[in-house]
């Protein structure tokens, strides 16, 4: 069950018009602009994706970005993806940058963190893949400052149920909520905290829009959110990353600073101490 009602507002019109932008992204928590990223930049980006799952064997080496197909997120090695998908070359393009100030109407650092995401369809499956994220808010994995956005993009079309991520519309407004252990959603062998979708308001409704390359989803970090799940048939894998990006000027945190490779080897540290459960000093 996905709870969707609604779509996304395609905010791509308001680009241009400061005023615009920010009153939708503080009365909505969230901007949805079209085919604003290079879609040149994002193709290699999928390549180099698509290079990654074929050398570790997970893909068939005659894949292309049409068919490829894995067996399981969990059977191929992440730490040895990010090797291969330049994540920081996308982000730091003077033509990305362009747009996340665009967004921000001000100088911006990119986190050195980004989470690579490689979703093979589980149509016919009963159970939610447990790789998948349970409702919550970034806010509360990430800090200590909660003046960054996460930007999210697909490598590759969602069209098709591929999935993504469903937005509860202005839900950042009500502020940080508590998480909970939800033994269906793992991280790294560990339950994850979630928000249970019982705490949605009724004014607080899920979105959730199919998306091409070159589109960005930007939300704020009390956005209340959660993956949508690739039910894709004929099946179609989902290709995404995301990042968070912060105005210049802000504190950096622990997550802003340490690339995504380092610090999934830190459970004493940011967004694993979070999922370990071990006492933390380090945000
Ligand atoms: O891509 C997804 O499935 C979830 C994304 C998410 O939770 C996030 O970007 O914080």
């Amino acid at each position: 069950m996905t709870n969707v009602t609604g779509e996304y507002t395609d905010c791509t019109p308001m680009l241009g018009d400061r005023a615009a932008l920010d009153r939708f992204y503080e009365e909505h928590g969230y901007l949805f602009l079209r085919g604003v990223l290079d879609r040149g930049l994002v193709r290699t980006a999928a390549e180099q994706m698509l290079e990654g799952l074929v050398a570790l064997g997970a893909a068939d080496p005659q894949a292309t970005l049409d068919d490829v197909t894995i067996d399981s997120f969990e059977g191929v090695d992440e730490v040895a993806m990010h090797g291969y998908v330049k994540y920081d070359e996308f982000w730091d393009h003077p033509a990305t940058v362009k747009v996340f100030e665009e967004v921000l109407g001000e100088p911006v650092f990119v986190f050195r963190s980004t989470t690579i995401r490689y979703y093979p369809s589980a149509a016919g499956s009963e159970e939610t893949p447990a790789h998948l994220t349970p409702l919550h808010q970034d806010g509360f994995y990430i800090g200590p400052n909660k003046d960054f956005r996460t930007f999210w993009m697909p490598l590759i079309a969602t069209t098709g149920g591929a999935g993504g991520v469903a937005l509860a519309d202005g839900s950042h407004r009500r502020g940080p909520r508590e998480h909970v252990l939800n033994e269906s959603y793992r991280r790294f062998g560990h339950p994850v905290r979630g928000i249970p979708p019982t705490e949605l308001g009724p004014d607080e409704t899920l979105l959730y829009s199919a998306m091409e390359p070159g589109d960005l989803l930007v939300f704020h970090a009390y956005m209340c959110h959660k993956s949508m799940p690739n039910v894709s048939s004929p099946a179609v894998m989902r290709l995404s990353m995301d990042t968070r990006v912060q105005p210049a000027a802000s504190h950096r945190g622990y997550n802003a600073l340490t690339p995504w490779v380092e610090s999934a080897k830190d459970p004493s540290k940011g967004i694993m101490s979070k999922i370990t459960g071990t006492p933390t000093a380090v945000e």
